[in-house]
């Protein structure tokens, strides 16, 4: 393609509104722009690139049997009251209302309409598993839209949807997509982690986030250093196992704090580590109350808490139920001589402590040598804390690091959750009407675009994996007016399309330093540059990423081209 013919909008700086790398350098690059926040254009290099992404999602998606489809953007609200999600969801599910004044969602998510389609076509087992998938805009009303691509308010993804007939064949669907999952971004070029993630508001069980490892991603993974391994920071459980210290049990005795609010207030004051006192936490658990205990040095993570009870909700109590309850403010809490409608849960590494501090249900006392069991009882031990870095991962290899990730891919067991509101039942082999179990599978296909770019820049642009830049080559003449150099580059122009090689033609009457800057911006792979040795049929050839450059005859190129795209 001749660039003189193509809208390729660069810009020498980033703009205002822009935080991150990719956010920059896509719009700088001529990629995107904005039209509204959160609402992006492509342009045809960002057009290109995106149908990259989307045909290796599709491959890989076709590879595992998923059938693409085309679900309408407009949903009508009857759909999602049958699931009560016309409710759940606020103002981040965009409606409209037709002519008629009959509502519609704006597609956020198919499940509904999908579910609908299904219940009236498969009857029987026999059509079971079915997965479908459709490559469409979403639209989400985010409050904050922000970072580009990487959370808007309009954008494109991979959504796949799976009907089974039992929980092991959700299961074999599950690891299909998982598979599929970790080729598409491997391909993609994205040094990425599946994440054990909590499956929160989507009622299913097993669920994993596909995270690109990022300093802007949202979420915080912890990882293992020489495993696979890796988990939403929530969902981490900890192995460690804890020495039972093999110090005397003393005399427990109140000491007077004055003042001092934190844990490591209390350990300098009565001269000891963090990790020799108790912090104390009261929760409400739904309708009951609950002491957290945890070592000084850790943090009561209030998910694994939720799950211990199986709770809908969880919340720090208030300050008046704190103070009705146990007598004091958050500062001076302890498991001593607690009421009896305050439970008492400690992590693990509460059971090891010996003469420890704790607070004494008193403003500004705290006591000095308790030992659980001996000075006050737990009505349950259990993993309790988050992880922290340097744990042992818990797949038993290697030791837990944190980063922090983008969200690409998100899959879910959704078991009955849609189809029982919606009676999407099938008959069984035994003639008996069975709801369907299903599963359901993103990809935020221009997240990935974005995530590509984040994991792939210099100062000077972007450095695209070889097989997602816009095309494969670069051609740059440096001198139009120079006739030798137009007439050489036209030639390889030509010579380059014939050979089927991707190229993009720098043509204009631009001067050198522009087209060198705009190249860069652009990253695409090989750069050749038609300049002053054009009439010795010489030419430069420069790698973007590496920056290594050669000089070759014209007749060369060919050749070394499918060659280095070969490798
Ligand atoms: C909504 C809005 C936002 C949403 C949802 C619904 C997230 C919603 C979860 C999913 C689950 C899966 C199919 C593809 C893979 C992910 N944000 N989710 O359901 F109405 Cl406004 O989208 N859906």
């Amino acid at each position: 393609m001749r660039q003189s013919h193509m809208l390729i909008p660069t810009l020498k700086e980033n703009p205002a509104d822009a935080e991150i790398k990719s956010h920059q350098l896509l719009v700088r690059a001529g990629y995107i722009r904005q039209v509204a926040s959160g609402i992006y254009s492509f342009l045809p290099i960002g057009r290109r690139v995106l149908s990259k992404v989307e045909n290796i999602v599709r491959e890989e998606m076709e590879k595992i049997g998923a059938h693409e489809m085309a679900m309408p953007a407009l949903e009508p609200s009857e759909l999602w009251k049958e699931t009560g999600r016309w409710t759940t969801f606020g103002s981040e599910l965009m409606r409209i209302n037709d002519r008629h004044n009959r509502e519609f969602a704006l597609g956020a998510t198919h499940e509904e309409v999908i579910t609908s389609l299904v219940r009236n076509e498969v009857k029987s087992y026999k059509q079971l598993p079915l997965t479908v998938f459709q490559i469409q805009n979403k639209f989400r009303d985010e409050a904050r839209p922000r970072f580009g691509l990487l959370r808007g308010r309009e954008f494109l993804m991979k959504d796949a949807y799976s009907f089974n007939e039992s929980y092991e064949s959700l299961d074999e669907t599950y690891e299909k997509m998982f598979e599929a999952y970790s080729n598409v971004f491997r391909r993609c070029g994205l040094n990425f982690r599946a994440v054990i993630a909590d499956s929160g508001a989507m009622g299913g069980k097993d669920t994993h986030e596909f995270m690109v490892l990022s300093e802007v991603g949202e979420d915080v993974i912890a990882y293992s250093d020489t495993s696979r391994y890796a988990a939403n920071i929530e969902m981490a459980p900890v192995v460690t196992t804890y020495e039972k210290s093999t110090e005397a049990p003393g005399t427990m005795e109140k000491v007077e704090t004055p003042g001092q609010k934190t844990m490591k207030d209390v350990a300098d004051f009565l001269g000891h580590e963090v990790h020799q006192g108790i912090k104390s936490i009261l929760f409400q658990v739904d309708d009951q109350f609950v002491l957290a205990l945890t070592r000084g040095d850790h943090e009561v993570n209030d998910v694994k808490l939720k799950n211990l009870y199986d709770a809908d909700m969880v919340e720090l109590a208030s300050e008046e139920d704190t103070k009705r309850l146990l007598g004091a403010g958050f500062g001076s809490l302890g498991p001593v001589n607690v009421p009896e409608e305050v439970e008492v849960v400690a992590d693990f590494a509460v059971e090891a402590l010996v003469n420890v501090s704790c607070g004494a249900n008193e403003e500004g006392i705290h006591f000095k040598n308790a030992t659980p069991g001996k000075d006050f009882e737990v009505t349950q031990y259990a993993d309790l804390r988050f992880i922290q870095e340097g744990d042992p991962s818990p797949d038993g290899e290697g030791t837990i690091k944190f980063a922090r990730g983008i969200e690409v891919g998100h899959v879910f067991k959704l078991g009955e959750f849609y189809s029982e509101r919606m009676n999407a039942t099938f008959l069984n082999d035994q003639g008996k009407a069975k709801t369907m179990i299903m599963g359901s599978y993103g990809i935020g296909v221009s997240r990935t675009l974005a995530a590509i770019v984040e994991q792939h820049h210099d100062d000077r642009g972007i450095t695209w994996p070889k097989n997602m830049a816009p095309y494969q080559v670069h051609l740059l003449s440096m001198n139009p007016k120079k006739e030798e150099q137009k007439e050489l580059a036209d030639q390889l122009y030509d010579s380059l399309l014939e050979a089927g090689i991707d190229v993009l033609y720098d043509d204009r009457k631009e001067r050198a330093g522009v087209k060198f800057a705009d190249s860069d911006l652009f990253g695409i792979p090989v750069r050749i540059t038609v300049g002053k040795r054009a009439s010795e049929g010489v030419v430069e050839v420069k790698e973007r990423a590496t920056g290594d450059q050669t000089e070759l005859e014209v007749k060369e190129i060919v050749d070394y081209i499918k060659n280095w795209y070969k490798a």
